[in-house]
C-alpha cells in the first residue's frame, strides 16, 4: 500500500457542485444512481483526467451529459474510475450495484441487524458510489431512498425531507435535501423499522428545531438522557461559543454495529447504541457521562467540523482536537471541572504518552499515512484538544472566544487547515503563536524537569525549568516548545503571593498566588522575590500542558500539596505521585524477596483525604484510587522496561495494606454513603456512588465480610452502577463459587439487554485470574458473543489485551498468540477493528522479558498475505 504525504497536497482539479443520489435498497443488493454536476476548477488544465474514488462497486452504467459511455472510454481499477478527457462542465451519471448485507467492514452502506445505515468518515463514501471522496470537495446533496415500506418504514438522510412517495410492490421512498454544501464523509442514510422519541429546541434567535432520536422499539425507554444532553449542548454552544443550530431538524439514530462511538453527519448523527442509550438499569454513571459528552461532541461538530471542515485528512485534529476541547469544557460546566480534568489527564498520560513513546508516534497533524483510519488516535483527539486548551490558556478566555468567532466567520463553508485556526487565533488576539505551532508538527511528549532553590537571606525562590523532547520515529531533532506552566508556591499556611524579580509589588490583583509562566526555551530561570518561607512549588496546575513533569518532591512535599494546595488537580496529582513512589518501593521489596513494607505516610495521607469533608466525594474517590497498572507500566517503560507481574503484585499489595489499615474508615464511609434511594444521574449522586464503591472495593479486598457486602449490594442494587460495582468486587475478591454464581446470575437476569451483556463480557475479560485466557475463549464461544459486532469484540478481545495485563502478557506468550490469531481473522472482516485491537502488541519494546515473543507475533502477521492497509501499516511501523 502507498504512503500519502501532507507535502503532496494539491487542490482538487474538479468540483462536484450538486450530487443527486438514488438508493434502491433490496435484501441482496442495492442500486445506487449518482447524478453529479461536475466542473473543472479554474486554472486546472483541460487535459486533466477526472479520477473518481470507488471501491467494491460494480458499475452497471455510466452516462456523460446523457450519453452512455462505452467500454474503453473510461478505466476502472480497484480504487478508482478514470475518465481521460471531460468537458469543463458536465453531468455524470453512474449506476452501481453494491451488497450492503455482505459489508462486514461497517464502512460505507451496510446492514446492522435489521436496518440499513452508513458510516462514511473517513473514506467510506467511495464504497457507496464513484465520487471525489475527499473533504475539500463539498457538494449539495439531494437523496432519494427507496425500500420496502413494511420492513423499512423510516427512511432518513441529511437535511430536510422534501418528498415521500408510495410505490408499487409495497415499496416507498423519501427524498431529502441538505442545503449546506458538505464533504462526502458527512453523508448519511438510514432505513429501518425504528421508533422515535421527539422533542424540540428553540434556538437563541427563536427558531424551532425538531429533535428526534430513532431507536429499536425495545430501547424507547433509554433515550431521555441523550435528549436532555442534546438540549443542554445546544444551549451551551449558543452561550459559550455563540453557535446556533442551522436546520429545522436534528436526528440521532442508534445503531448496534458501529466501528466508532458516534458520527456527526449533517443533521443525521448516527450513534453506537453504547454511546446514546441510557437507563438506570443498564447504564453506569460513567456510561451516563459518556452519553452526555458524546452527544455534545457530535452536536458541536455541526460548527467545528461541518460548517468549517478539514481541507485534507492530515488536518483531522482541526475538527477533532477542537471539538474534544469543546466537549470537555461543556462537561466541566455541567459537572465538576477538576474531576473532568483528572479523568482526561489520566487517559492522556496512560494512552497518549504511550502512543507518543511508541512506534506509532505522530504529530497532532501527521505528515504521512497509509490508512487514515489508523490516525483516529489519542494524539489527534486528546493531545489535539490539549493544544487548543494551551491556546486558550495563553490567550485568555475572552481573546480565545474572539478567535473562535473569527475562525467560524472567516471560514464558514470552507475546508481549511490547522494553520487557519492558529491564524484566526493570532489575528483576533494579537498574540504571536509563532513557535507555538511546533505543537502541531512535532511528535513526542516533552519532558520538563524543574528544580527550585530557596535563598532565605535574599527571600528569593528560584525555579529552574528545562525541557527536552525525546526523538520519535522519523523525527530525531526536536525543538523546544511553548509550554504554559501554571503554578503557585505553597507555604505552611497556604499559597504564597507571587512576585517575579523586576516586577512591582502587586496591589491590584485579587489572586496573586497563581501564575502561568511561559516556558519556551531549553532552560529558563524564574526568580520569585519576597518569599519569606521555603515553599513547595505547585506545578503544572490544571495540567496546563501535555508534558511529563519531573520535580524532586519529597514525600512530605507531596503530602503538603495533597492536603492544602489551592489547585484540585495538583492535589490529586500529588496523591498519585505518592502512590506511585510507594508502589515502586514495594515492587523493589518484593523483587528482593523481602516482605512488603508500605510507607505509613501513604496510609496517613489517604486517611486524611477520607477525613477531609471539604473535598468533593468524587475527588476523594479519585485520590484514594491507586494508579492503574497500564499507567504504572507506561511510567516504568519510560525509564526502562515494565515488569507486568511485578507491577501487578506490588499494586495489589499496596491496595491490601490500605484496605486493612483503614478498614474502619472504609466501613464508616460505606455505611454513611450507601443508599438505595431511586437512581439519579446527578453530579452529587454520581460523586456519592463513586466514593461509596471505592470504599466497597477496599472492603472486599480486605475481608470475606466485605465480599458479602458486595454480594448484597449486587443483589439489592436498583441501578447498574451499584450492581456492577458489587459484581466486580465479588468477581475480583470472592471465591470461585461466589464469583461464578454471581456472574451466572447476572447473565440470567440481563441477557436480553445487549449493553448489559457487553459490560458482563468486559468485566470477565479483565479478571486477573489464572485461567483468564480460557475464560475469554469460552466467552467467545458463548451465544452472547458475535465477532461481527465491534462492541462485543472490544468487550472481550480488546478488554483482555488492554485491560488484563497479567494475562495478556502471560509468560508463555499465549496471550500474544491469541491476539494475533484474532487480528488475522478480523482483518478479513473489519480491518479498522482489527488494526485497533493490535495496539497492545505494538508496545513490544516496553516489556521486560516479553519483547521477543510480542515481536514474533507481529512478524507472523507481517507474513500474512492480503493484509488490509490498516493492519499492514501498524505492523510495519511497529517492526521498523
Ligand atoms: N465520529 C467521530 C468523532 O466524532 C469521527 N468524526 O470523533
Ligand atoms: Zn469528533
Amino acid at each position: 500500500p502507498a504512503t500519502i504525504y501532507l507535502k503532496d497536497y494539491e487542490p482538487p482539479a474538479y468540483r462536484i457542485e450538486q450530487t443527486q443520489l438514488h438508493f434502491a435498497l433490496h435484501e441482496d443488493y442495492a442500486l445506487v444512481t449518482a447524478t453529479l454536476s461536475i466542473a473543472r476548477t479554474a486554472g486546472a488544465p483541460e487535459t486533466q483526467a477526472l479520477v473518481l474514488h470507488g471501491q467494491a462497486l460494480k458499475l452497471e452504467s455510466i452516462q456523460l451529459d446523457g450519453n452512455t459511455l462505452g467500454e474503453g472510454t473510461y478505466v476502472i481499477d480497484e480504487a478508482s474510475l478514470t475518465l481521460e478527457a471531460v468537458p469543463g462542465e458536465f453531468e455524470l451519471r453512474t449506476v452501481v450495484r453494491i451488497e450492503p448485507q455482505n459489508n462486514t467492514s461497517l464502512e460505507g452502506l451496510y446492514k446492522s441487524r435489521t436496518m440499513f445505515c452508513t458510516q462514511c468518515e473517513a473514506e467510506g463514501f467511495r464504497k457507496i458510489t464513484y465520487f471525489l471522496d475527499r473533504p475539500d470537495v463539498m457538494s449539495i446533496y439531494t437523496v432519494t431512498v427507496e425500500a420496502d415500506a413494511a420492513r423499512y418504514p423510516v427512511l432518513l438522510s441529511n437535511g430536510n425531507c422534501v418528498a415521500t412517495e408510495a410505490l408499487a410492490s409495497g415499496r416507498h421512498s423519501a427524498t431529502w435535501h441538505d442545503p449546506f454544501p458538505k464533504p462526502a464523509y458527512l453523508f448519511a442514510l438510514v432505513a429501518g423499522d425504528l421508533s422515535v422519541v421527539e422533542d424540540s429546541f428553540t434556538t437563541c434567535s427563536g427558531r424551532e428545531v425538531d429533535l428526534k432520536i430513532f431507536v429499536e422499539p425495545k430501547d424507547l425507554d433509554k433515550c431521555d438522557h441523550a435528549m436532555d444532553s442534546l438540549k443542554r449542548s445546544m444551549r451551551w454552544d449558543e452561550e459559550t461559543f455563540g453557535r446556533e443550530y442551522d436546520l429545522d431538524i436534528f436526528n440521532i439514530v442508534a445503531v448496534d454495529d458501529f466501528n466508532m462511538g458516534a458520527m456527526e453527519n449533517k443533521s443525521l448523527n448516527i450513534f453506537n447504541t453504547s454511546c446514546v442509550l441510557a437507563s438506570p438499569d443498564t447504564t453506569t454513571d460513567a456510561g451516563y457521562q459518556r452519553v452526555e459528552s458524546i452527544v455534545a461532541h457530535e452536536y458541536f461538530h455541526n460548527w467545528s467540523g461541518n460548517r468549517v471542515t478539514c481541507r485534507d485528512w492530515f488536518q483531522l485534529s482541526l475538527k477533532e482536537g477542537f471539538t474534544v476541547f469543546r466537549d470537555a469544557e461543556f462537561s466541566s460546566d455541567m459537572g465538576s471541572r477538576t474531576v473532568k480534568r483528572v479523568e482526561d489527564v489520566t487517559v492522556l498520560r496512560t494512552s497518549q504518552f504511550a502512543e507518543d513513546a511508541g512506534p506509532m508516534a505522530h504529530p497532532v497533524r501527521p505528515d504521512s499515512f497509509i490508512e487514515i483510519s489508523n490516525f483516529y488516535t489519542v494524539t489527534v483527539y486528546e493531545k489535539g484538544a490539549e493544544v487548543v486548551r494551551m491556546i486558550h490558556t495563553l490567550l485568555g478566555a475572552e481573546s480565545f472566544r474572539r478567535g473562535s468567532d473569527l475562525y467560524f466567520q472567516r471560514h464558514d463553508g470552507q475546508a481549511v487547515t490547522c494553520e487557519d485556526f492558529v491564524l484566526a487565533m493570532e489575528d483576533a488576539s494579537g498574540v504571536d503563536l509563532g513557535l507555538f505551532r511546533r505543537w502541531y508538527s512535532q511528535a513526542g511528549t516533552p519532558e520538563v524537569s524543574a528544580s527550585g532553590v530557596y535563598d532565605e537571606e535574599a527571600q528569593t525562590y528560584t525555579l529552574t525549568v528545562a525541557q527536552r523532547t525525546p526523538p520519535t520515529p522519523g523525527q530525531t531533532d526536536k525543538q523546544p516548545v511553548v509550554i504554559p506552566l501554571a503554578m503557585g508556591l505553597l507555604g505552611d499556611a497556604g499559597n504564597l503571593p507571587l512576585r517575579l524579580e523586576g516586577e512591582l509589588p502587586d496591589t491590584e490583583t485579587s489572586d496573586n498566588t497563581h501564575r502561568v509562566l511561559t516556558v519556551d526555551s531549553a532552560e529558563q530561570r524564574f526568580v520569585f522575590t519576597g518569599v519569606n518561607e521555603a515553599p513547595v512549588p505547585s506545578l503544572l496546575r490544571g495540567f496546563s500542558a501535555p508534558v511529563r513533569l519531573d520535580y524532586p518532591y519529597t514525600r512530605k512535599d507531596l503530602q503538603a500539596l495533597i492536603s492544602h494546595d489551592a489547585d484540585g488537580f495538583v492535589r490529586w496529582d500529588a496523591s498519585q505521585q505518592l502512590a506511585v513512589q510507594v508502589i515502586m518501593d514495594v515492587q523493589a521489596q518484593l523483587d528482593a524477596g523481602s516482605e512488603p513494607d508500605v510507607d505509613p505516610l501513604l496510609i496517613d495521607s489517604v486517611a486524611a483525604v477520607i477525613a477531609d469533608t471539604s473535598l468533593d466525594p468524587a475527588m476523594v474517590a479519585m485520590m484514594v484510587t491507586l494508579p492503574g497498572e497500564n499507567y504504572l507500566a507506561e511510567l516504568a517503560s519510560h525509564t526502562g522496561q515494565a515488569d507486568v507481574d511485578g507491577i501487578h503484585a506490588a499494586r495489589d499489595s499496596v491496595r491490601e495494606a490500605l484496605a486493612s489499615a483503614l478498614s474502619e474508615q472504609w466501613q464508616s464511609l460505606f455505611g454513611r454513603l450507601h443508599s438505595v434511594e431511586p437512581y439519579q444521574a446527578s453530579g452529587p449522586e454520581i460523586a456519592r456512588r463513586s466514593l461509596c464503591n471505592a470504599a466497597l472495593g477496599y472492603l472486599s479486598a480486605d475481608s470475606v465480610d466485605g465480599v458479602e457486602l458486595a454480594l448484597a449490594q449486587y443483589h439489592g442494587a436498583n441501578n447498574m452502577t451499584d450492581r456492577l460495582a458489587g459484581l466486580q468486587a465479588v468477581a475480583y475478591f470472592g471465591n470461585d463459587v461466589q464469583r461464578d454464581a454471581a456472574l451466572a446470575d447476572c447473565f440470567d437476569k440481563w441477557h436480553h439487554e445487549a449493553l448489559v451483556v457487553n459490560q458482563w463480557l468486559q468485566l470477565q475479560a479483565m479478571l486477573p485470574l489464572e485461567d483468564a485466557l480460557s475464560r475469554v475463549q469460552a466467552l467467545m464461544a458463548h451465544d452472547a458473543f458475535d465477532l461481527r459486532n465491534p462492541n462485543k469484540v472490544r468487550a472481550v478481545i480488546g478488554a483482555f489485551a488492554s485491560g488484563n495485563p497479567v494475562n495478556f502478557h502471560r509468560r508463555d506468550g499465549a496471550g500474544y498468540r491469541f491476539l494475533r490469531e484474532q487480528v488475522a481473522v478480523l482483518d478479513g472482516m473489519n480491518p479498522q477493528i482489527a488494526s485497533r485491537l493490535l495496539g497492545p502488541l505494538t508496545k513490544w519494546r516496553n516489556y521486560q522479558g516479553r519483547g521477543d515473543m510480542m515481536r514474533a507475533e507481529l512478524e507472523e502477521l507481517a507474513a500474512v498475505s492480503g493484509l488490509s492497509p490498516d493492519v499492514f501499516e501498524v505492523v510495519s511501523r511497529s517492526l521498523a
